[in-house]
């Protein structure tokens, strides 16, 4: 047992909502904390939200709101949903903060003076429309192995080839849509090399027990040990939402470097706040603190290689253990927005309670990184077979008849009934080792193994019956119910806290439930409290509802912040016949002296010729913008003169009321000529 064990489970993104993949991982840990603090263990469980970065800077400013208001809001909604789920942080704190900051600049300038930091210089899309360097998420463009058009700037979701941003043909901005430059930026990094022995070492955990990662993340982290570590990118360039590096002014902390340091961040606080500690737990090396990480298995590198290097680096605690777990599918599929299985946390508590959800997560959940599926009839199933046909019918039956007809008082037990409570010492004792181990699933069996057989004890008595005709032997039989369903409760109660204290209520307990204290059986003649319902069987209704809420929240319209002209008339389909429309490919495009607004192109229409075209387009776009492009001409259109010379149609753009253009482009499998209609 350690002096002191810290938990973290991965701060979401306050980019988004909370979604029962998040939930997973939330109950995944809260019920790994919960059953070490009943084993009375010295545990808590630090938490944030992870907030910077650009995804958050864009979307704010796509909003019309400040990044500030957004993690606001984000944070509120975060904290209410988890606490809604009963999820037991000990603090929910942000990135954001005073804290994260003091603690990234400690922790860089440690690197820092170590001489861990190494910098040059980078070449980078930058977007002169958005003035800003364009992260990997934020560019698309044709990759460069297959050839697929419209993919990210680091990875194919075609070929699943991966590559530099700056190798993609033809790249746009993934904000405005116009093609970025290449520019140089003085960049930092972590050079993870000299860590390779550190790192080696941490990743095998020799001569730790557990050890410090699953088997198979084991070797998958030290495969990429094998294939060669390389330097790390740690800053960005202004603007970015976060926290501007010392001593490096204009260039900001990716938030991926800031991000776990919020796990020491929230820690610092929760100790000013309750006078604890802090530096026994992250400066304590040599002391006995076991800090567990929680996470998914997409962040494994963060977690695994570049996080542990960092404060082995800073002079920190390092982990000691980090548990991946793997994602959630909904009815065997990825979770989808139109079949309605992507739910979110909300949505889902709109319909039906938490501890359902609580429950079915952790039944499911092993020590291993496989997947897990919310199959919503395997749901409804489980929850009315194990919750309510077994475990709360145990109870209920047995406290009611004594409630009813023998005067809420228990008996004493006879020997089967002693039999089943030994077997319930061994279950709990073997239950706590279990969720220790994040064997939840196993744990969790033990609970309905131990209900069935007093289910089965209390059937073949039938005391509904002997209370007629053998009282004091139905309340024996009724006793034992009772005496079980402690053990029962004892074992379900890192999952489902409130079920346990119903359970300690209505049986009066001196003391709450726990793994530590023997567990009692009460004595003849205790009175009992009046019942409370512990579970109802799942209406399936409520889970289609909650599905037909999830569609329509996917399909619910995002709030715009910008204004479009209002809608013309209504019209009909022959006011369109007149006007002919093709696509035109754009040969030739060229400023025209003397003005500071037209663009003159020539434009292919395949089989109808090409066309001399001037364009009001100069203020969005330079000419090799549109060169090769398909694009939308109307064609028909009466030619014009103007000052510079005839124009024959007309290129179709989108127009802002800002004032900003956009012209139309065809996509590139059109061919010129061919009609648009
Ligand atoms: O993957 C994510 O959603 C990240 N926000 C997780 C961060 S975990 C930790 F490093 F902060
Ligand atoms: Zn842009």
């Amino acid at each position: 047992m350690s002096s002191r064990v810290l938990v973290t489970a991965a701060l979401p993104y306050a980019n988004g909502a909370i979604h029962l993949g998040h939930l997973l991982e939330a109950v995944q840990t809260d019920v790994y904390v919960r059953a070490r603090k009943l084993a009375g263990e010295d545990v808590v469980f630090m938490w944030a939200d992870d907030t910077h970065g650009t995804p958050i800077q864009v979307r704010a400013q796509r909003e019309g709101i400040t990044p500030e208001e957004l993690i606001a809001r984000a944070y509120d909604e975060h904290l209410a949903v988890y606490r809604d789920f009963n999820i037991g942080f000990d603090i929910f704190h942000t990135t954001h903060s005073d804290e994260s900051r003091r603690h990234c600049t400690a922790i860089f300038k440690a690197m820092e003076t170590k001489g861990d930091i190494a910098s040059r210089d980078v070449e980078q899309l930058y977007c002169p429309h958005d003035q800003m360097f364009l992260p990997d998420r934020f560019v698309r463009g044709t990759c460069p192995k297959c050839g697929s058009a419209d993919q990210y700037g680091d990875v194919c979701e075609k070929c699943s080839s991966t590559y530099a941003t700056t190798d993609l043909g033809d790249p746009r901005c993934g904000v405005c849509g116009k093609t970025p430059e290449l520019r140089s930026s003085k960049h930092l990094f972590v050079p993870l090399a000299p860590h390779e022995a550190f790192l080696r070492q941490w990743v095998s955990g020799e001569g730790e027990e557990p050890t410090v990662l699953q088997d198979s993340v084991r070797n998958y982290v030290m495969s990429w040990i094998d294939a060669g570590l390389r330097d790390w990118d740690i800053s960005r360039d202004a603007p970015y939402f976060g926290f501007e590096i010392p001593g490096h002014p204009g260039k900001y902390f990716y938030v991926w470097f800031d991000a776990p340091i919020g796990y020491v961040a929230a820690t610092d606080r929760y100790c000013q706040d309750t006078g604890k500690d802090f530096a026994s737990y992250w400066l304590a090396a040599g002391q006995d603190t076991e800090i567990v990480h929680v996470i998914g298995k997409d962040i494994v590198y963060f977690h695994c290689l570049f996080w542990p290097a960092m404060l082995h680096s800073a002079g920190y605690t390092t982990p000691r253990r980090v548990q991946v777990h793997g994602w959630l599918t909904v009815n065997g599929e990825k979770m989808s927005k139109t079949r309605g299985t992507f739910v979110l946390a909300r949505t889902y508590l709109n319909h039906l309670p938490p501890d359902y959800l609580r429950y079915y997560f952790a039944s499911k959940l092993s020590a291993g990184q496989d997947d897990l599926d919310l199959s919503l009839e395997d749901f409804a199933n489980k929850v009315n077979a194990d919750l309510v046909n077994r475990c709360a019918n145990l109870a209920s039956r047995c406290m009611k008849l004594l409630a009813g007809k023998l005067d809420n008082r228990l008996g004493d037990l006879d020997e089967k009934g002693l039999a089943l409570v030994e077997e319930g010492r061994r279950a709990v004792a073997q239950a706590a080792a279990y969720f220790r181990e994040f064997e939840n699933s196993k744990a969790l069996k033990l609970a309905l193994e131990l209900a069935s057989a007093a289910d089965l004890y209390v059937t073949e008595a039938a005391p509904w019956k002997l209370v007629n005709t053998d009282a004091e032997r139905a309340r024996t039989v009724c006793s034992v119910g009772v005496a079980v369903s402690l053990f029962v409760a004892a074992i379900l109660k890192p999952v489902l806290p409130q079920w346990a204290e119903n359970v300690e209520k209505m049986c009066r307990l001196e003391r709450p439930l726990d793994f530590v204290h023997p567990i009692p059986v009460l004595p003849r003649g205790h009175q009992l409290g009046p019942y409370i319902a512990l579970a109802e069987r799942i209406n399936v209704a409520n889970l289609e509802a909650m599905i037909e809420a999830s569609k329509e929240e996917s399909a619910k319209k995002p709030s715009f912040t910008y204004e479009v002209e209002p809608l013309a008339a209504e019209t009909t389909i022959d006011q369109f016949g007149p006007i002919d429309m093709r696509v035109g490919r754009v040969l030739v495009c060229s400023r025209v002296e003397g003005s500071d607004k037209l663009l003159a192109l020539k434009i292919d229409l395949g089989p109808l010729g090409v066309r001399s075209i001037f364009s009001g387009i100069a203020s969005a776009y330079a000419p090799e913008d549109l060169l090769g492009k398909n694009v939308v001409v109307f064609a028909n259109l009466k030619p014009r003169k103007m000052r510079f010379g005839i124009s024959e149609g007309m290129v179709l753009s989108a127009a802002g009321l800002d004032g900003s253009i956009t012209v139309l482009e065809a996509g590139e499998r059109a061919l010129p000529g061919q009609k648009i209609g």
